[in-house]
């Protein structure tokens, strides 16, 4: 059986949730020990604001009978979203994807437009969706964003425009990309879904390109239930996008455009509300979160936390870790390993959108062009985080990965996984 492998056992002290102290192999779920946490730890868990303040908002939307269409409260979401993020227009939705889908047709986009692989797919889906074609570039391999190189690898006389994607709430590298579309003549935007109140060298996310968009689906940052938002400092397309967003009404029994209904409701503009004036306090325990993994996950070579750079704004809602190839378990033995201890920790985005239906049936070839795409795909896997993770939790977490990974190809021949 395996050694300590240098963990001493009374650094982890065993709280309400944990209910075990891991100081061996013996100790781990997959060798037949009672799971780590008895309640699964969630990538993904809402940040909540004041219960009092959101049941106070909801009482006057139920009184006030006003419950949807541009009302009060979603334009008071949408000043404070645009405040926040000191842009001119702030458009709300009811989901991240109709912004996209908004902002797609807002800009014209049409043909091939580039986008990275390695996204949630709903970054492809709503090109797709709209009869364009996604084509995947591929990313750096540092940050996880757009390689520039790529872009222009890819474009084609049927390219019309570039989307880019803030992944983990990293900016893409806005002032190149600014430079290949200015010179092209493509349209700009990005998917800042992650990046909500980011920015990069002193300029907040959502005044990069001709547009932004951003979710506050349940499981980002600030949350409305679902929702999304374009942000511009283009009156024309902010226009068109409010147009767009409620059919193309224009006013009462007046349609000047096509539209859908993309329209964020009341209910939703006050959950959003309410967690806004939460947002510093969500970014400081992310922030205490991402720095007591940064220090649990430093005793492991094998493992390392992606970097949000200190000089700019970032809101620490992922956390983020990379295998090293030279690790001796892979990344998805790791999290079967994670999982069996009630630590749900998730492979995003893997495979890369070319891996997924319709796209990996269209374009089969797409990966032989996306390297890193695939590389860091197989080597990412992301932790939980947010409100209920205690540091107790975090250093159980990756002492858990430290005695697995220390363990080696020798626990595997163990548990006979071999
Ligand atoms: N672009 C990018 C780059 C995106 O990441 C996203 C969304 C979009 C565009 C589109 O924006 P939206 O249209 O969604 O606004 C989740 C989210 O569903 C998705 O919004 C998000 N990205 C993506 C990164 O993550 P899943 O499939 O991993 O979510 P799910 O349902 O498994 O939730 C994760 C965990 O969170 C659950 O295991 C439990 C916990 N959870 C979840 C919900 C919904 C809760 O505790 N409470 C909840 O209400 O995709």
């Amino acid at each position: 059986m395996a050694p300590l492998f240098g963990v001493s056992s009374e650094l982890f002290s065993v709280t309400e949730t944990i209910i075990k102290i891991i100081a061996s192999t013996r100790d781990l779920a997959i060798n037949g020990a009672p799971p780590a946490f008895a309640k699964p730890l969630h990538v993904g868990r809402p940040h909540l604001g004041s219960k009092a303040q959101f049941l106070e908002l909801a009482e006057q939307i139920y009184d006030s009978r006003w419950l949807t269409n541009d009302g009060p409260t979603v334009q008071e979401f949408e000043a404070a979203v645009a405040k926040l993020h000191s842009v001119k227009h702030c458009v709300a939705t009811c989901s991240g994807t109709a912004a996209l889908d908004i902002a797609i047709r807002a800009l014209d986009l049409q043909g091939e437009v580039i986008l990275p692989s390695y996204t949630f797919v709903a970054t492809a889906h709503a090109l797709k969706w709209q009869n364009i074609t996604p084509v995947f570039a591929d990313i750096d391999p540092k940050t996880h964003n757009l390689n520039v190189d790529s872009v222009r690898a890819r474009v084609s006389s049927k390219t019309t425009g570039i989307i880019a994607v803030h992944l983990w709430g990293r900016v893409a590298p806005v002032d190149e990309l600014k430079a290949v579309a200015d010179e092209l003549s493509l349209k700009l935007m990005y998917d800042a879904a992650h990046a909500f109140g980011c920015s990069y060298h002193h300029r907040m996310v959502g005044n990069f390109g001709d547009c932004e968009i951003v979710s506050f689906h349940a499981t980002k940052v600030v949350n409305s239930f679902e929702g999304g938002a374009l942000l511009t400092n283009n009156d024309e397309l902010a226009k068109k996008a409010r147009l767009m967003r409620n059919f193309g009404f224009a006013g009462f029994d007046n349609v000047v455009a096509l539209g859908t209904n993309g329209k964020m409701t009341e209910i939703c503009a006050a959950m959003g509300l309410v967690n806004l004036r939460a947002f510093s306090d969500i970014t400081s325990v992310n922030r205490r979160n991402y720095d007591s993994y940064r220090k649990y996950l430093g005793e492991i070579p094998e493992l390392t936390c992606i970097d949000y750079q200190d000089c700019h704004k970032a809101n620490y809602h992922y956390i983020v870790v990379e295998v090293s190839s030279a690790c001796s378990l892979d990344r998805d033995k790791i999290v079967s390993m994670l999982h069996a201890e009630n630590v749900l920790a998730r492979r995003y985005f893997w495979p890369g959108c070319h891996g997924m239906a319709p796209y990996r049936n269209l374009y089969p070839e797409a990966g032989e062009s996306l390297p890193n795409t695939r590389d860091v795909a197989e080597r990412v896997l992301v932790l939980p985080t947010g409100e209920a993770a205690t540091e107790a939790d975090i250093k159980a977490i990756c002492n858990m990965m430290k005695v697995y990974i220390e363990a080696g190809e020798q626990l595997m021949l163990e548990s006979g996984s071999y």
